[in-house]
């Protein structure tokens, strides 16, 4: 296959894989990262060690599961080419360059959806304990419209799977955006408990408080850890772990659904967090040790080449081989990119981290533990 091809190479044939698409010149949201991680877990021999399955693309039929009768007819129609007219016709789906109708827009939603239903469908099936999506993790589209670069939410999707086999999902967010698509979805709901760490204040989406804790017979069940700019390692892992640990001991879970959004690292070009490969990875640790079936999703993530690095390790992490991996990278059809180091490696810098200023983290940290003691156990 040629090395940089464009999303189609005619107009029946549609792309070999999610990697394929594009958002538009310009648009930070860039598929090829995908692309990148898989030829980066190849290189380093992981995929003999996994299952590589070839998940069926989600129809129309199961996307409606959680989104709109009309809103999933509206993303079959659209194309570059009709996007305006369809859009001006008393639809209001797709708002802005956030969300842009691109070619083939339907096909990559249905690759990423259909990747965590298979995925919530193998571990319902008792037969693998950890099931990795990364093409998934899109946390913002709701019911009836798409928002920041999110169309069709397989997160939701994925979780329904799982509430036919399950009665307790827990879901946890560690991208550097609020998780509120799905925070949405489950929020009057005991059934399933969803945790987010982002940035929160001048950001998008500007939800996410500790005071949006869920309604009805869901509150409670939604806790926010809403950070500020240059979280360092050191400090994450200070609230993570804690807030996780009490978590999973008061809830319970069946099964754990972990976004691994790659925005929260240092140096993202639309993140604000300080958090190295191994920070950012020592969730996937942490959560993986407790032994409750896992599935790991992507999400954002806008410095691609520390995507791929970032995935690649958390899919070593996964397999139980991070310990043994090479920090130099192996040849692969990206090598360039990873210059000029060309190591796996995401390192911080010397940024300020905001949330150890007046108490602020100790402060989040207690509010977030007390919530947790709230809730029956
Ligand atoms: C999960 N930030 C998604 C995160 C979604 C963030 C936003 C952009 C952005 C969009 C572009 C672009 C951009 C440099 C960055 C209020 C606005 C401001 C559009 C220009 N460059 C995830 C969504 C967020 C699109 N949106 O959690 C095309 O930044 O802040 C906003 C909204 C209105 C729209 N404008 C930005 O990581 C996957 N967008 C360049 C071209
Ligand atoms: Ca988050
Ligand atoms: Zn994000």
């Amino acid at each position: 296959m040629p090395l940089h091809r464009n999303a189609r190479t005619d107009h029946r044939s549609l792309p070999a894989d999610v990697g394929a698409y594009t958002y538009g010149l310009g648009h930070p949201m860039k598929p090829q990262r995908m692309r990148m991680t898989h030829e980066l877990v190849s290189a380093y021999n992981m995929l003999d060690q996994m299952h590589v399955l070839r998940p069926k693309r989600a129809t129309a039929e199961s996307m409606a599961r959680f989104h709109t009768d009309e809103y999933i007819h509206f993303l079959e129609m659209v194309t570059p080419e009709t996007a305006e007219q369809l859009t001006y016709h008393g639809n209001r789906f797709l708002t802005g360059e956030d969300n842009p109708a691109f070619d083939g827009l339907f096909e990559f939603c249905s690759i990423s959806a259909g990747g965590s239903i298979a995925a919530a469908q193998r571990i319902a099936s008792g037969s693998y304990e950890i099931a990795i999506n990364w093409a998934g993790g899109l946390h913002h589209a709701k019911k009836r419209e798409a928002s920041g670069f999110c169309y069709v939410n397989d997160i939701v999707l994925a979780i329904l799977e799982l509430l036919r086999s399950y009665p307790r999902v827990l879901y946890v967010d560690i991208d550097c955006h609020h998780g509120d698509g799905v925070e949405e979805a489950f929020y009057t709901t005991d059934r399933v408990m969803t945790v987010s760490f982002h940035k929160y204040g001048e950001y998008f989406p500007g939800t996410g408080t500790q005071q949006d804790k869920g309604r009805g017979k869901g509150h409670g069940y939604a806790l926010n850890v809403p950070l500020r700019d240059g979280i360092t390692d050191e400090t994450y892992k200070g609230i993570f772990e804690p807030v996780m640990g009490k978590c999973l001991e008061i809830y319970r879970p069946s099964v754990v659904v972990l976004q691994c959004g790659a925005d929260s690292l240092s140096g993202d070009k639309l993140g604000c967090f300080n958090l190295t490969m191994q920070g950012h990875a020592n969730c996937v640790k942490f959560i993986k040790a407790l032994g409750y079936p896992l599935i790991l999703l992507g999400g954002g993530g806008y410095t691609v080449k520390n995507v791929a690095r970032l995935w690649t390790y958390e899919t070593a992490v996964a397999l139980g081989i991070a310990n043994e991996i090479d920090e130099n990278l192996p040849w692969n059809e990206y090598f360039e990119w990873f210059g000029p180091r060309y190591r796996l490696e995401v390192a911080g810098n010397n940024m300020d981290d905001l949330n150890v200023r007046d108490g602020y983290l100790d402060a989040v940290r207690t509010l977030a533990l007390e919530q947790l003691s709230r809730l029956p156990h």
